[in-house]
């Protein structure tokens, strides 16, 4: 009848593994598994977890690990240990094992728990009885096929995305971690059946992590035009930063007519972030999460970064609720195990105090917005 579309009702899967938490990168690290256990936390006090199929994903295999990866680079990760780690010191340097990604005691069980949680996630998303599939543990987009990079091990995106396109043509990838998103970048530039699009702060001098992302950087062959980069300076607002993620991804859904849509929602592009530089507010950053999900074309929703572990967890939380849309009071629920944390304010919104300057004029930002419309014009044939 006429009253289908209005029937339309979201089915959303959430995958979450309780152990992941217990994961540590080391002491000093600024990656804190640990802010997954206070996103869940906040998910379940907010009640939200019955609103939502809930699912414990199984790990990936080996073998679904080197779907991406190479098999050396796999059998490294599952063989070293912080015991044996003098043995392998030439396979620890070619796999680009570092004070960014060092090796830790459970580092396979953790990498195999994340990517087995967005495979699974893409899955359901395959077997079209899911809407919009959640995975905050994932996101890890700088890895690469043959290397660790940027606190990153394996590739849960590329992994998921690969499962998608066995069912979908054309997969969307959004990236709105403050880092350039590298790894899925690279994996999918020769392809137009992946279209990625990065929003990320970028230094000419290639002085912040990981150095890519410029402009020019498009795609090659067949995947010409199909990869977009956004850089921006440090200090992007929320008026900003969401009047530029809509007016772009809006010409690029238009004109790219995605059949699935990937969305990396890495929580370090928020202030106070300890590795970030933007000023967004947890609802600017929400507010991007909302408007990719109101398209309803199946969305898989990934984590990424976040070093500020308490507004992280809000983040998250936050997202979540608007996926499942559904408000959540602005108090956090008291009866959290994690409360003490989110002190002195105690709220899902605190005041974002000491902002720093916006170094991205509207002129920047309108010549950035100009050029970028200017290439997506050039995908229609
Ligand atoms: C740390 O304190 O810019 C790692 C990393 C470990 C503890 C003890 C060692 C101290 C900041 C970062 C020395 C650490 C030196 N510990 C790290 C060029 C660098 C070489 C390594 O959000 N040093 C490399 C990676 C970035 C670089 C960002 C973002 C991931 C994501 C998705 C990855 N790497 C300079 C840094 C510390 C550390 C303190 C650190 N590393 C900050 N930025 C980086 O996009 C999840
Ligand atoms: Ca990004
Ligand atoms: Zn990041």
């Amino acid at each position: 009848t006429s009253h289908v579309q209005s029937h339309y009702k979201k089915r959303i899967s959430y995958f979450h593994n309780k152990e992941i938490g217990n994961f540590q990168f080391g002491v000093q690290h600024p990656m804190k598994p640990l802010r997954l256990s206070y996103t869940n936390d906040l998910v379940c006090a907010y009640r939200l977890h019955e609103k939502m199929r809930v699912f414990c994903p199984p790990k990936a295999t080996d073998y679904e690990l080197m779907e991406f990866h190479i098999p050396s680079y796999i059998t490294f990760l599952k063989n070293v240990t912080p015991e044996n780690s003098e043995q392998y010191s030439f396979d620890a340097d070619r796999f680009n094992i570092s004070e960014d990604c060092p090796i830790f005691r459970g580092m396979y069980d953790f990498c195999q728990i994340y990517a087995g949680a967005s495979v699974a996630a893409a899955l359901r998303l395959t077997s079209e009885d899911t809407d919009i599939c959640i995975n905050w543990s994932g996101g890890l987009h700088h890895a690469k096929h043959n290397e660790a990079s940027g606190f990153c091990f394996v590739n849960d995106i590329v992994l998921a995305i690969q499962q998608l396109l066995r069912v979908f043509p054309r997969v969307l990838y959004i990236d709105i971690d403050i880092h350039h998103g590298d790894g899925v970048q690279e994996a999918f530039y020769e392809t137009d059946r992946c279209m990625t699009v990065s929003f990320h702060k970028y230094k000419e001098n290639g002085k912040y992590f990981p150095g890519t992302g410029g402009l020019g950087e498009i795609g090659i062959g067949l995947g010409k035009r199909f990869c977009l980069n956004i850089p921006l300076k440090d200090g992007m607002d929320d008026e900003s930063y969401v009047a530029l993620f809509k007016d772009i991804i809006t010409d690029v859904k238009d004109r790219y007519q995605p059949n699935a849509v990937v969305l990396q929602s890495g929580a370090d592009s928020l202030g106070k972030d300890k590795l970030g530089g933007f000023n967004l507010s947890i609802k600017a950053h929400g507010e991007c999460v909302r408007f990719v999900k109101n398209w309803q074309i199946p969305l898989l929703v990934l984590g990424g970064g976040g070093y500020k572990i308490e507004n992280v967890a809000r983040c998250w939380a936050y997202e979540t609720s608007i996926l499942l849309d559904t408000e959540v009071p602005e108090a956090l629920p008291k009866h959290a195990q994690f409360y003490n944390f989110f002190g002195p304010d105690y709220s899902l919104h605190p005041p974002l105090v000491r902002r720093i300057e916006n170094l991205n004029t509207k002129a920047d930002l309108q010549k950035l917005s100009q050029h970028i419309h200017e290439r997506l014009r050039l995908l229609d044939g």
